[in-house]
């Protein structure tokens, strides 16, 4: 056979359509090989996550799936027969228990393919015993702007009996989501229901935030999960909000804010730029009177953003360095400055990179503040300028 012929007959091990030349076994296995359920009260259904993890070197095709009495995969209804999994992938569905009586289950649930039976134990015990069911059991609250709080309820009813809440608690992220007020335990009669207040506390840098919060009740514990997405405050909602704008692509403006006495490009905290998003000034430990670079732009034309919520009172000095771009062409810089929410000046400066233009003071006293335009210019150290050849 030629070297050509044998090259393609090893492909055909994995590749060919048709009959390949040897075929190689599937080989896969879920992680971890068991999920145990615990004691579970009959007329709830918890869900775990099995994953499923393709170690072969073929295509894992799930080709059918067994489920042992009072487990459930919902998936199965939602297109799992048919997936197929690549080598080194991995499949994640859902499991769950759902008891219709008491005492222990305990079964194989197996994923076939092709010859292969892949297994996962899984187990539970059946309860009589009340529980209480909590709705919702995902709760997001959505875009909500730094500094805001947002509360929503959730209702937890008792089913089959009395049921005591006790050590309800945010298990994650307590820095974010917070019972508001704190939720002290409590009995609720069969039948009736009791509601769960939760916030978010918007703070920090834009993102998303997640979190959990656990509900035990009768031995049984309700995961709530928490979302939301920290939103820049509009400039109505900061003492000072400054936005910095330009005129040219693949170019990087940089804004500043400095605290008096602060150099350009201090590290220890006294300036506000892309080095130092978020330094901690006014109050150790305390946010609101912290300042965002919200907006952070590389590759031309801005916007780039400076927000400070709760300004102390105090003297803060605004820079624009041109960081970044042909050292041949100029740029037209824009700054627009809201105190209190209010516009108080546009200005404008033609820069060349590495030029850093001393746009002037914001004078805040804490309530109002004025705005003193400066215009000086100075050339830095700091910056990548492209040199381009005619
Ligand atoms: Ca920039
Ligand atoms: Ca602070």
């Amino acid at each position: 056979m030629s070297k050509r012929l044998l090259v393609m007959g090893a492909l055909c091990l994995v590749a060919c359509e048709g009959e390949p030349l040897t075929r190689l076994p599937v080989e896969g296995r879920f992680d971890p090989d068991q999920i145990g359920f615990g004691m579970v009260p009959i007329g709830l259904s918890p869900s775990r996550e099995a994953v499923l993890r393709n170690e072969g070197r073929v295509n894992l095709t799930v080709e059918d799936v067994i489920v042992p009495f009072d487990f459930v995969v919902p998936e199965i209804e939602d297109g799992l027969i048919g997936t197929i999994v690549a080598p080194n992938a991995d499949l994640s569905f859902n499991v769950e228990f759902a008891p219709t009586a008491e005492g222990l289950r305990r079964g194989t649930l197996s994923v076939i393919s092709g010859d292969r039976t892949i297994e996962l134990t899984v187990s539970g015990t059946g309860v009589f015993q009340p529980f209480a069911t909590c709705a919702p059991t995902v709760v997001d609250f959505g875009g909500v702007s730094r500094g805001q709080v947002a509360v929503q309820s959730i209702d937890c009813t008792a089913t089959g009996g009395d049921v005591e809440l006790q050590g309800v608690a945010i298990t994650d992220g307590d820095a974010d989501f917070a019972l508001s007020p704190p939720f002290e335990p409590t009995l609720i009669p069969a039948g009736t229901s009791t509601t769960i207040n939760v916030a978010f506390l918007a703070d920090g840098p834009p993102g998303a935030r997640s979190g959990q919060l656990t509900i035990p009740n009768n031995g049984f514990d309700s995961v709530i999960e928490l979302t939301g997405e920290v939103e820049i405050p509009p400039p109505s909602q900061n003492d000072i909000s400054v936005t910095l704008t330009w005129d040219t692509d693949e170019t990087d403006v940089d804004l500043h804010m400095l605290l008096p006495g602060a150099p350009l490009f201090d590290l220890e905290g006294g300036a506000v730029y892309h080095f130092v998003t978020n330094p901690d000034w006014g109050i150790p430990g305390e946010t609101a009177d912290d300042p965002f670079l919200d907006i952070d732009d590389k590759d031309g034309r801005g916007p780039e953003q400076i927000n400070l919520r709760v300004g102390p009172p105090d003297q803060y000095e605004l820079w624009v360095h041109y960081f970044a771009g042909p050292a041949d062409r100029a740029t037209q810089a824009t700054v627009a400055i809201f105190l209190d929410g209010e516009l108080v000046g546009t200005y404008e400066q033609r820069l060349e990179c590495k030029r850093a233009w001393r746009v002037g003071t914001i004078d805040w006293d804490g309530d109002t503040g004025t705005f003193t335009p400066n215009g000086q210019t100075i050339s830095r150290m700091e910056g990548r300028c492209i040199r381009t050849q005619n």
